[in-house]
């Protein structure tokens, strides 16, 4: 600040009004109570938990954007390369307690709060989850930002700010089904976010598109529908650093706020039709994870959202007054997923009919901008949007990808003559009626790296995804970058008990070894300590009797936080096989109920927990919840075996669950079928909070096992290479599952007998196992109900249990999205930390 002059008054009277961050328990205290008295206008005597997170988020607030603005006026002036994380899903979850933690005020603010008469835990809860996201892969947008900004590298997310995030889950009391309601997560307004309703955009839709002719390349797009889009910033605090990073969120609204001819003719309706249409854009997340459905509005919501970054990115990059050539020397921009592909078609379109930039130079610049993240192999997740529907909606940009394919061919034609079929595999217009465009094909073709999120992952990618695509452009294209979470939420603030235990037996500060994980192999050392033993054991044994006590509020229900607790969260989808989880259930149970008394007392006494949200339309997967819902109101009801066995299935899966329910469990079941989990990410969680992990040889599984070891994982199932052989076989030659698997084929039969209701509701979920079984449950049963059993024995030796446990903790290193950010910033992005001064 020193050389410039100052630009308005007088600088002394400025910066002695100034203020920093408060770390004072008074000024916390004097800052809440100023908020309850101003902003909420309330008074202390009937001020409530929910108005005293108001003022507390409002304080914290006001001390995250001292910080932000100090972060964005260093990063204006220091001119580096930045990097973009382009996400349309952002699954932030509670904000409150990681900003109290980033700030480093969390225990000011707890004592302020206090000596006001709240208690801290009481004041977070009342905050409501930001659920902008389906599952992983918003999840770990998340993780990312927060790393960014705790390792000082200048990095903004661009997303979109929904009215309303993912659906609320009811569960019906009558039958068990899943109901949806929507989740009006702004309706208390949002403190976490700035508006700034000055960075705005016009974004087109529609019209046509008149190329010049002129030997260019260029084109005019006119006509259409204009609509604004204005920006929301959502401030990101780094850990132990002053760094506040930005993340962008755009609302969509109206060019004009309704059309006065129509009003003025008295037609009212027609009248707010297009502001209606214009505000609809952001107005919900699409609930589907892994299929595309095609829907006009999902496409208009992926073009609104990169055009508006992009022209704020270009308007930042113009403010350097760098010549254009330099705009990859000075962006790197991240794909996640195909969501954003046409973020590379609109940078074209810029460069070339609004920057003037010649095709060929144009198309340099962009190849060097992007980078693109897959995250699943499944077929139907692929997205393809209709030749059609682009031509209508986004007609400039379907002629810059047709003009894309016509060089790609060229130079594929070039490498490999006559080579008809690879074209046609390798095209970005999938031929058919109508014809489609593959947007990862464009993705590929159009970015510096493809990544994968774990090493078997990223090896699918290549051999099975692209791998015409690897042949042309060569190998180190591809490569792989393994997910990772943030150790400040999962584990510091969702386990602090834990926390506190590493930290004493590390002997080291917290921040030491929450910004370097590898630093929790020093917890090997104390293994076979029995003191360490001994408060690892009572650490998960209060965390369990959290989880209990919850349930219990929940179901009224008593919860025996003795027994082994068992956990498998997330999206309902057949190839994560919740379906096996719960026929394993029902298996165990049969078992009991066919025991003798004395014979039950020998069983591991345990709690299975499900928890997640299936897609609205997902006939199967809304199935299993029901099915699950009606086990566990038998098995909880059933006096000969419920003290060995009970079962709950958490309605309304959220990040905020996530963090009571992951330090509370004893194992968690990650038990995809080979080759179908591209890595997984509440795995690492787990085992972060000291849970043994039930899975399959899949995703970032095997990554987790060598790190920990196999003999502290339970494996079992077939592997990746035999899951097609298996398929094939269940076409070609069925086997009826009695003969193959006849404990299977007894559950089976036990859910038709309606012992768990439903009057043959079931059936065609049971029938996906019994014909066909395409995630290959028949063949993995036995050795998945043999793996159960070795779990059952682990646990008999708490001692070997917890030691388990402890190495697991202490090999999770490598997990920390700290470590895969840095992949990402020198591998990929080519980008460096710079540190706001004191
Ligand atoms: C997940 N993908 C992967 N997709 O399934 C998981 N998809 O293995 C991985 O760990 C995680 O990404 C992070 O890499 C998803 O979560 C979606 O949610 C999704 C949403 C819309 C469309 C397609």
């Amino acid at each position: 600040r020193g050389e410039e002059k100052w630009p308005r008054g007088d600088q002394k009277t400025w910066t002695s009004s100034m203020r920093n961050v408060f770390t004072e328990t008074s000024d916390v205290t004097k800052s809440i109570v100023n908020h309850v008295q101003t902003s909420l206008a309330r008074a202390p005597y009937n001020l409530d938990d929910f108005g005293a997170y108001q003022a507390a988020a409002l304080a914290t607030r006001d001390n995250l954007i001292v910080n932000w603005n100090e972060t964005q006026i260093h990063f204006t002036r220091k001119q580096p390369k930045r990097a973009y994380y382009l996400s349309l899903e952002f699954l932030m979850g509670r904000t409150l307690s990681n900003a109290l933690l980033n700030l480093g005020i969390q225990p000011q603010t707890e004592q302020s709060l206090s000596s006001l008469g709240f208690s801290i835990e009481d004041v977070l809860v009342q905050e409501r989850d930001a659920a902008l996201g389906n599952g992983g892969l918003g999840r770990l947008a998340a993780c990312y930002l927060d790393s960014s900004a705790t390792q000082e590298l200048p990095v903004w997310g661009y997303g979109l700010r929904y009215k309303y995030g993912i659906f609320m889950q009811l569960i019906k009391e009558e039958d068990g089904s899943q109901l949806e309601a929507p989740d009006p997560w702004l309706e208390h307004q949002n403190p976490w976010e700035l508006p700034r309703l000055d960075v705005v955009y016009e974004v087109r839709f529609y019209g046509s598109s008149e190329r010049l002719n002129d030997g260019s390349g260029r084109a005019v797009w006119s006509g259409g529908q204009e609509v604004l889009a204005v920006a929301y910033d959502v401030m990101i605090p780094g850990y132990g650093t002053r760094n506040t990073n930005n993340l962008r969120l755009w609302e969509s609204k109206p060019k004009r706020g309704f059309d006065l001819q129509s009003f003025n003719a008295g037609d009212y309706e027609h009248a707010v039709e297009a502001s209606n249409s214009a505000a609809a854009i952001t107005s919900v997340l699409y609930p589907n994870d892994h299929t595309t459905f095609g829907k006009e509005l999902r496409l208009k919501q992926q073009y609104f959202w990169t055009a508006a970054s992009l022209a704020d990115m270009m308007r930042r990059f113009k403010n350097m007054d760098k010549p254009i050539n330099e705009f990859a020397e000075y962006n790197a921009i991240q794909l996640n997923d195909t969501h954003p592909t046409l973020a590379i078609v609109e940078l074209m379109r810029m460069l070339v009919d609004e920057e003037d930039v010649p095709w060929s130079q144009a198309w340099t610049i962009v190849t060097n901008t992007f980078f693109f993240t897959n995250h699943t192999v499944l077929p139907e997740a692929l997205e393809k949007w209709p030749v059609p529907l682009m031509q209508h909606l986004l007609p400039r940009h379907l002629q810059i990808i047709f003009d894309i394919v016509r060089r790609f061919f060229l130079s594929v034609e070039k490498k490999f003559p006559g080579d008809v079929a690879r074209l046609a595999r390798m095209s970005l217009i999938e031929e058919g009626f109508p014809q489609q465009i593959r947007m990862a094909n464009l993705a590929v073709v159009a970015s510096r790296k493809v990544n994968g999120v774990a090493e078997l992952h990223s090896e699918l990618v290549r051999k099975n995804l692209f791998p015409d695509f690897v042949e042309f452009f060569g190998k180190s294209k591809f490569s792989n970058v393994t997910n990772g979470v943030t150790p400040r939420r999962w584990l510091d603030q969702c386990n602090p008990a834990l926390s506190q235990l590493i930290t004493d037996t590390l002997k080291l500060p917290r921040d030491v070894w929450l910004k370097d994980l590898y630093k929790l192999e020093g917890l090997l050392q104390h293994v076979d300590d029995p003191k360490l033993q001994k408060s690892w054991a009572a650490v998960k044994r209060q965390n369990k009797e959290r989880l209990a006590h919850f349930v219990e509020q929940m179901f009224g229900l008593k919860v025996d936080a003795s027994a082994m607790f068992d956990v498998q969260i997330k999206r309902l989808h057949e190839y994560k096989r919740q379906t096996l989880n719960i026929l394993g259930v029902i298996y165990r149970y049969l078992l009991l109920k066919n025991m003798t008394p004395e014979e039950r007392k020998k069983v591991n006494k345990k709690v299975v927990f499900f928890a997640g949200k299936a897609a609205p339309g997902y006939y199967v997967a809304k199935l299993t919840i029901r099915l699950i819902v009606n086990v566990s109101r038998v098995i909880n009801a059933d006096p000969d075996t419920n003290q060995y066995l009970s079962l709950f299935f958490l309605p309304d899966y959220s990040v905020s669950l996530a963090e009571v329910l992951i330090p509370a469990a004893d194992i968690s079941q990650q038990i995809s079928t080979a080759g179908t989990e591209a890595s997984g990410t509440s795995n690492m969680k787990f085992c972060l909070s000291g849970g043994l992990l039930l899975g399959t040889v899949d995703g970032a599984n095997i990554e987790i096992a060598e790190e920990v070891g196999e003999d502290n994982v339970f494996f079992f199932g077939h592997l990746t290479p035999d899951v097609d052989k298996l398929r094939y076989e269940h076409t070609y030659h069925p086997v009826p599952v009695e003969q193959k698997c006849p404990e299977l084929a007894k559950v089976l039969d036990a859910v038709s007998s309606n012992i768990f209701g439903g009057n043959g509701v079931y059936e065609p979920l049971l029938n996906t196992v019994r014909q066909g079984d395409y995630y290959i449950l028949t063949d993995d049963f036995d050795s998945y109900i043999r793996a159960v059993e070795m779990v059952d024995e682990a646990y008999q030796d708490q001692t070997e249990w917890i030691k388990k446990s402890i190495r697991t903790t202490a090999k999770m290193g490598k997990f920390s999205s700290d470590r895969a950010i840095q992949d990402y910033a020198q591998e990929y992005w080519n980008i460096e930390s710079s540190r706001v001064s004191e």
